[in-house]
């Protein structure tokens, strides 16, 4: 139905720090998808609907259309190239650093770095603008196993407090980037759908100045 505008947005920390900005600006969904199976959640709002997919699929289901906007990690925006999608706004929530971690004063045993990781893309694009000659191991999780059992000499990887990396003997060596979550929009919905987008992302911007005075 062209004219329900689809949310899309990840379980787990993302959902949980979007919801009461969703609230703010008077989106209340009709179930709980950490308890429901339902990947597509009605809200009290008619004419807007809810997707919960995977982190890493956000920007695509937006780029191709299938939701008209959604949240997702700055991360998972750099990985997936922002193809297709504006990024209008900073939700500021689930913010943490991107890292090159590995045991400190390691010395690589190899020829050429070794890097285990999850976001291939933008780990390429790193050593590149250092001009540095890397192998990059695509891994799907766990990456702080990786310099342990010597699969790799150091990781790329999301860092918070610090403490999975700790609890496995590892440290933070460089910093990539901030991390922070974004309002991604469909570049033909901004368009097409332009009025209650601007609207949703006004009301948004409200809110996040509000909670970051
Ligand atoms: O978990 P799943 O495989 O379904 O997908 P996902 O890991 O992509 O999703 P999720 O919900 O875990 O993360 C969604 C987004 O939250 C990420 O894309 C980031 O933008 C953001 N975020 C913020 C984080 C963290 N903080 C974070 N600490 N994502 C992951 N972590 C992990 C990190 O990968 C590491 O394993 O937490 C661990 C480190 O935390 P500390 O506190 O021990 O340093
Ligand atoms: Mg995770």
């Amino acid at each position: 139905m062209t004219d329900t505008l689809t949310i899309a947005l990840s379980k787990g920390r993302i959902y949980k720090e979007t919801l009461p900005f969703l609230e703010e600006v008077g989106i209340v969904p009709a179930d709980d998808p950490e308890k429901s199976r339902k990947l597509i959640l009605d809200t009290n709002r008619e004419d807007v609907k809810l997707v919960v997919i995977r982190a890493a699929d956000v920007p695509t289901y937006v780029q191709y259309g299938a939701a008209d906007v959604g949240v997702a990690g700055k991360d998972v925006l750099m990985e997936h190239g922002g193809e297709g999608v504006y990024e209008p706004l900073d939700l500021k929530i689930a913010r943490c650093k991107l890292m090159v971690a590995g045991f400190p004063g390691a010395r690589p045993q190899r020829p050429r770095l070794r890097v285990a990781t999850k976001f291939v893309n933008l780990t390429r694009q790193y050593y590149a603008r250092k001009g540095e000659q890397v192998e990059i191991i695509k891994l799907y999780g766990s990456m702080e196993l990786a310099p342990i059992v010597d699969l790799a000499d150091v990781i790329v990887d999301l860092v918070d407090t610090g403490n999975t990396l700790r609890a496995n003997g590892l440290e933070p060596l460089e910093h990539i980037a901030d991390i922070s979550s974004r309002l991604i929009v469909n570049k033909a919905s901004m368009k097409m759908k332009q009025a209650r987008v601007r609207k949703l992302i006004d009301e948004l911007r409200v809110a996040v100045d509000k909670r970051n005075p």
